[in-house]
């Protein structure tokens, strides 16, 4: 509180309309409220008061940002660029006031205007601009930058409409469209003056340029523009604000004075509309889509706005473009934004007239690209009919970039045609494919995985021939995710109580203080105070859940998670087998050692992805049974949280107590979720796959419920023949499980309903789920025995959040920044403005 005296010198200090105390917050929601939504108290909406909340916050980080953009300016800061094809960057006022220090202050504000914050907090709609945990590493990345003080841009699309919202009706996943911008967007500033256009199609032409040199060009049978829309990234205990820059779609000027010209209204008209859906959707699907023009179109849209602001940046600040791979280092998220390559090239050679040699040089030193999967399905290609006819342009380029690369490597392992056709950028078969991992690999100078077996693997297998090639271009660095979001704003009871358990808040920024926890692990009082903390947590996620879906949830039982995109590798289906294995359990009586849990599911499907859906309607059928069965429902109960997206996962992850990590070995790249569970002090289940191995050695093997096939035995079984009907048949119990499902009893008496799923399991079972189906039971028996035992649960519990630290974006983004970008940190002075 401040006394009238120091609120007085205070206003005097501050700047009238940015100024951090609570009257000046207060002063200026009112102001907000009025003069941007036109509404005075009595009559707004809660709607009207979240943006008279996110236009004051935003207000107060325009300073930051204002002096960001000026030192990087004036230091010439190596900058670096992240690009990514998505953005899950969940709701943004809590985060920001986080950020900003002022949670406090605004939350005091508001009541004493009888407005409930965390209630104008729930009116934000997410921008979902990414389908899962490829997504959402970027915004984590995002914001881990800024925390540590590196300048870095964000480059993505900015989608009309985001993943779409998940309903569930009749146990059925229904898609229904994101309108996010519906309301408006508080948080971006457009950007009309920076705009690019982007060419498509047409055809190339050889020219001699003043020097007689004869040089190539394209002409684009059409232009369309890129307009930017910028959204600041706060750092936490920094002034430093990074810029997400999103690339919005329009008709490009010359194209509309054409049409207009030759009085064809209508064409300029759904030329522009036209023109504007290629922003219109992200693509719900996280492996590539087979084909999809729009998708290709979408990739080289981002691509081209990105690199060509680098350029006008780079000629703005630096000068020439000879120094371009030192003001900037680019980040590829994947193969999606891999067109960069070429597109880099094409701008330093025809608009820039470098030689091959020298834009190879700068490109090359540019670009460094991760990896984030080992999936065959997820790895892009695109068909060279399709580039032909819309980037003719790259092709020729990408042409000649793998005859060059081609030449190394013959000149390297003579006579070794196999190989060249191995690693030729260029797949040949009935339909030629441009392979864009080896297009990211060849032009990139590093390239890493995201978990340390992933990056073994992709080494050892996925880019085999090209780590043999280029042993030093490969790295690992482990995933991480920002404790900012997915504990201080998630889960504020357990920030406050391991505040006042280390006697300081510094773990926010540096996570591996949270180590400060560990000698405090058998302290009864704490041990009180953290199961009391998961209890309330609990009871806000049932009270939630009773509200969205009608389910009532235990707060007693073991709450046991599993939430992330839904797919056969994740193995949602295996739990959903122990959760029948529990159900014929309890009904005939076998209740001796049983502990009451709530299995809890989160996750969408894709919407063309059929058995991923079929596995959703499973799980929503077990649970009508199960939550409908007196003689069960007391011990197990079943409820599936609808559009799990980022603001709904802040729900689940205080609330979990048992984290769910069940993919088949080698299949997760990294798995992130696993970190947000571990990180809110729940234990793991989980197989020795992506992050969990590195989670397990963490946390110590004691703290962690391990089970399954290693990652080199899974490869094994699959030389030696995997036959999962010998699983079925010799195993009573898990047959019975399967025959249960095919019994109707969950379906209404539809004995077929769910035979692609059971039949796939017993005839083919491509993620070993049958494999791993006793070891996981077993494993559960194990959960529960230890469940029973609250004390040692919760030691469990915290020492897996004290000695979790490492998993913080802002070690991840430490690697990044000295093994792969060589950048250091640029701070921005906290000084008057
Ligand atoms: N991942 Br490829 C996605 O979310 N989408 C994709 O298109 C691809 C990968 C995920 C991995 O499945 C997950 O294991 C990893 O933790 C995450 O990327 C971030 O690296």
């Amino acid at each position: 509180m401040n006394s009238p005296d120091t609120t007085v010198q205070q206003a005097k200090r501050e700047h009238t309309r940015t100024g951090m105390s609570k009257d000046a917050f207060q002063r200026d929601l009112l102001d907000n409220l009025f003069y941007i939504q036109g509404r005075f108290r009595e009559v707004a909406t809660p709607h009207d008061l979240y943006m008279a909340a996110a236009y004051t916050t935003r207000d107060r980080l325009l300073a930051r940002w204002v002096k960001s953009a000026q030192t990087f300016k004036a230091t010439h800061a190596r900058t670096v660029c992240y690009l990514s094809a998505e953005y899950l960057l969940g709701p943004h006022l809590a985060s920001n006031l986080v950020n900003l220090g002022i949670t406090e202050t605004a939350r005091a504000a508001a009541e004493e205007l009888g407005m409930d914050m965390d209630a104008l907090i729930e009116e934000e709609e997410e921008p979902g601009l990414g389908n899962g945990g490829l997504g959402r590493l970027a915004a984590c990345f995002m914001e881990s930058l800024a925390t540590c003080q590196i300048p870095a841009i964000g480059y993505g699309i900015r989608y009309e409409f985001g993943i779409f919202k998940q309903a569930i009706e009749d146990g059925w996943q229904v898609e229904k469209g994101d309108n996010w911008l519906r309301n408006g967007n508080p948080w971006e500033i457009p950007r009309p003056k920076i705009s690019f256009a982007v060419g498509f199609g047409g055809h190339t032409e050889s020219y001699r340029d003043e020097r007689s040199q004869v040089r190539l060009r394209w002409q684009p049978a059409f232009e369309i523009r890129g307009v930017a829309y910028d959204t600041p990234i706060l750092g936490y205990g920094s002034q430093n604000v990074n810029l997400l820059r999103l690339w919005k779609a329009e008709a490009s000027e010359s194209l509309d004075l054409q049409a207009f010209n030759t009085g064809d209204y209508y064409g300029a008209v759904h030329a522009k509309i036209e023109a504007e859906t290629l922003s219109k959707v992200l693509y719900p699907n996280d492996e590539p889509e087979a084909g999809k023009e729009l998708r290709l179109k979408q990739q080289y849209f981002l691509v081209s706005c990105s690199m060509q602001d680098m350029i006008r940046l780079h000629l703005n600040t630096v000068g020439p473009l000879e120094g371009f791979a030192d003001k900037f280092t680019v980040q590829l998220n994947d193969t999606h934004p891999a067109l960069a390559v070429a597109e880099l090239m094409r701008l330093l050679l025809d608009r820039h007239a470098m030689t091959w040699e020298e834009a190879w040089g700068i490109t090359h030193k540019t670009f460094c690209y991760t990896n984030h999967t080992l999936l065959p399905e997820a790895l892009e290609t695109w068909p060279v009919s399709l580039f032909e006819r819309l980037l003719p342009r790259h092709l020729e380029i990408i042409y000649e970039i793998n005859r060059r690369f081609l030449d190394e490597v013959r000149m390297r392992f003579l006579g070794d045609e196999a190989r060249v056709r191995r690693m030729s950028l260029i797949a040949e078969g009935h339909e030629r494919r441009v392979r864009m991992a080896h297009l990211a690999v060849v032009g990139s100078h590093a390239v890493n995985g995201v978990a340390k077996l992933h990056s073994y693997l992709v080494k050892a297998m996925l880019f085999k021939d090209f780590a043999e090639l280029w042993p030093e271009r490969f790295h690992n660095v482990t995933n991480g995710v920002t404790p900012r979001r997915f504990v201080v704003v998630a889960n504020p009871r357990l920030a406050k109580l391991i505040t006042e358990t280390c006697g300081q808040d510094d773990w926010i920024r540096d996570l591996e203080q949270l180590r400060a926890l560990e000698p405090h692990v058998d302290d009864a009082g704490l041990q009180g105070r953290w199961q009391e903390v998961k209890r309330a947590a609990k009871q806000d996620l049932a009270q939630w859940m009773k509200q969205a879906t009608g389910i009532e949830l235990d707060p007693e039982s073991m709450f046991d998670v599993q939430a992330k995109r839904i797919h056969e590798y994740k193995r949602q289906h295996l739990k959903v087998l122990h959760i029948v294995r529990c159900y014929q359990r309890i009904k005939q009586g076998q209740v001796q050692g049983l502990v009451p849990r709530t299995f809890i599911f989160g996750g969408k499907a894709a919407p063309g992805y059929f058995m991923a859906k079929l596995i959703i309607k499973l799980i929503n059928a077990v649970a009508e049974v199960v939550n409908n069965d007196p003689q069960v429902n007391d011990w197990i109960r079943v409820a599936f949280m609808p559009d799990f997206n980022v603001k709904n996962g802040q729900r689940l992850y205080p609330a979990a107590e048992l984290s769910e990590q069940i993919s088949l070995a080698g299949k997760e790249a990294s798995g992130t979720g696993n970190m947000k569970f571990s990180m809110n002090g729940a234990l793991t289940i989980g197989t020795l796959d992506g992050a969990n191995i590195e989670i397990r050695e963490a946390v110590g093997p004691e703290n962690f419920f391990l089970f399954g096939l290693t990652a080199e035995e899974v490869l094994q079984r699959q030389m030696t023949g995997y036959r999962p009907w010998e699983y079925y048949q010799n195993d009573p119990e898990l047959k019975s499980d399967l025959d249960l499902i095919n019994s109707g009893l969950f379906s209404h008496g539809d004995t077929q309903l769910f035979r692609p799923l059971t039949d796939n399991l017993i005839n083919h079972d491509p993620f070993m789920v049958l494999a791993d189906y006793r070891a996981y039971l077993e494993c559960q028996e194990q959960v529960d025995r230890i469940y029973r035992d609250p004390e040692r649960w919760t030691r469990m519990s915290i020492l897996n959040v004290a000695r979790i630290g490492y998993f913080s974006s802002d070690r991840a983004i430490r690697e990044y920044a000295e093994r792969i970008w060589q950048v250091g940190p640029q701070p921005v002075l906290d000084t008057e403005h």
